[in-house]
C-alpha cells in the first residue's frame, strides 16, 4: 500500500512547483509497487495531474486523461491542442488516442477546433461501437457529446506559421516538439495500466497528414498483462514500426523496456526506411530525424531510448517527479 500522504504532498508541490523536478541519473526510483506515472518530454504538470487522481486511489484512465489535458489546455505547448502548430494551411489538426487496462481504446484523427482531443477519444472509446473517428465526423462527435468548439490557433503559432510561410521549406526537425506531444503511461494502486497520446502533430504538415500519436500500437499500446509503451518523433518512422505494438511485444518476449525501445529504435534505423544513413523518402538524413520510445512494465522498470539525444522523459512514483535523458542511438 502506497504512503498515500507523502504521495499527495510531494506530488502536489512539483505541480506547484515545477522547478522542484529535477534531472537525475544516480538516484533510481524504487520499483516497489505502486502508482507510477511515466511522458515524454518535460511534463511535470501533467504528471503531477495524473498522480493527484492515483493518489486517491482513482483510474489509471482517469488518470491519463487528466495529464494529457494539461499541455492540450496550454498555449504555450506548441504540439499539443490549444497553442499547436498549424499544418501548412493554417489550421490546427489534433491527432489522439487512449487505452485502458482491457484492451478498450478510442482514436480520433484529424480533429479541429476542439481542445482536448484526449477527452473525445476517450468518448469514442466508451460511447461509440468504434475505435477511431476521423476529421468532420469526430468533430461532429465531440459536438454531440458537449464539446466546446474554439479556435486553437492562438496569435503566436499563427506568427511562426506566417513566417515559416515566407520559404515554406518542410523538413522534420529533430526535439522541435520537446516538452510539448504527450504520451503519458500510468499503472494505478491496483496494478492496472493506462496510457493516453495527445498531439497537433509535426508543424506545417500537409494538410490531412495524420501521424502516429492516435494509432494504437504506433504512438502508444498498452497490455495489462505485460506494461505499455508510447512513441513521440516523426510519425512516419513510428508508423512503419507499430513501435509501441513492438516494445510491447519484446517485453512479452522477455526483454526489459530498456532492451525493447533500444530494440525499436534499431528496427527504425537500420530497417527498411534507412538506407546508408539516409531515410529512403529522400526528407533526410538520420541526423534530421528524431524518434523516441518510452515504456514501462509490470514490475515498474522503465526504458526509454531514442535515435538522436536530447528527448527526456518525465519519471513520477511515490511522490518524486525527475525529468530523466533517454540514452540515444547516434550520439552528439
Ligand atoms: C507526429 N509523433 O505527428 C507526432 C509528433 C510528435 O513530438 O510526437 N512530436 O508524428
Amino acid at each position: 500500500m502506497v504512503n498515500r500522504r507523502r504521495f499527495l504532498t510531494l506530488s502536489s508541490l512539483s505541480g506547484l512547483f515545477p522547478s522542484l523536478a529535477f534531472t537525475t541519473q544516480s538516484k533510481p526510483l524504487s520499483y516497489a509497487s505502486g502508482p507510477l506515472v511515466v511522458s515524454t518530454w518535460n511534463q511535470p504538470k501533467a504528471n503531477a495531474a495524473a498522480e493527484a487522481v492515483l493518489s486517491r486511489g482513482g483510474r489509471a484512465l482517469d488518470a491519463v486523461e487528466a495529464g494529457a489535458r494539461v499541455p492540450e489546455a496550454d498555449p504555450n505547448d506548441t504540439s499539443v491542442g490549444y497553442g499547436g502548430l498549424p499544418d501548412r494551411d493554417g489550421r490546427v489538426t489534433l491527432d489522439a488516442c487512449i487505452m485502458d487496462e482491457r484492451g478498450n481504446c478510442g482514436s480520433v484523427t484529424y480533429l479541429e477546433h476542439i481542445m482536448h482531443a484526449i477527452s473525445v477519444a476517450r468518448a469514442v472509446m466508451e460511447k461509440t461501437p468504434h475505435v477511431m473517428i476521423s476529421g468532420e465526423g469526430a468533430l461532429k462527435f465531440a459536438l454531440s457529446q458537449g464539446f466546446k468548439k474554439e479556435n486553437l490557433l492562438t496569435k503566436s503559432s499563427e506568427a511562426a506559421w506566417r513566417e515559416w510561410m515566407k520559404t515554406a521549406k518542410y523538413k522534420p526537425q529533430v526535439n522541435i516538439e520537446r516538452h510539448d506531444t504527450i504520451g503519458m503511461l500510468a499503472m494505478d494502486t491496483k496494478g492496472d495500466f493506462s496510457g493516453a497520446c495527445t498531439t497537433s502533430g509535426l508543424a506545417y504538415k500537409m494538410n490531412g497528414r495524420v501521424g502516429d500519436s492516435p494509432i494504437i500500437g504506433s504512438g502508444l499500446f498498452v497490455d495489462n498483462t505485460i506494461g505499455a509503451a508510447c512513441a513521440t518523433g516523426l510519425g512516419e518512422l513510428v508508423m512503419r514500426t507499430c513501435g509501441s505494438f513492438l516494445a510491447v511485444e519484446l517485453m512479452r518476449q522477455g526483454k526489459t523496456p530498456q532492451q525493447a525501445c533500444e530494440e525499436v529504435i534499431n528496427r527504425i534505423v537500420k530497417g527498411p526506411s534507412i538506407k546508408d544513413g539516409k531515410y529512403v523518402d529522400g526528407q533526410g538524413n538520420l541526423n534530421d530525424v528524431q524518434v523516441g520510445v518510452l515504456a514501462v512494465n509490470r514490475q515498474g522498470e522503465i526504458g526509454a531510448y531514442s535515435i538522436q539525444t536530447g528527448f527526456n522523459y518525465t519519471v513520477s512514483q511515490n511522490g518524486r517527479t525527475e525529468v530523466r535523458e533517454a540514452k540515444s542511438f547516434l550520439s552528439k
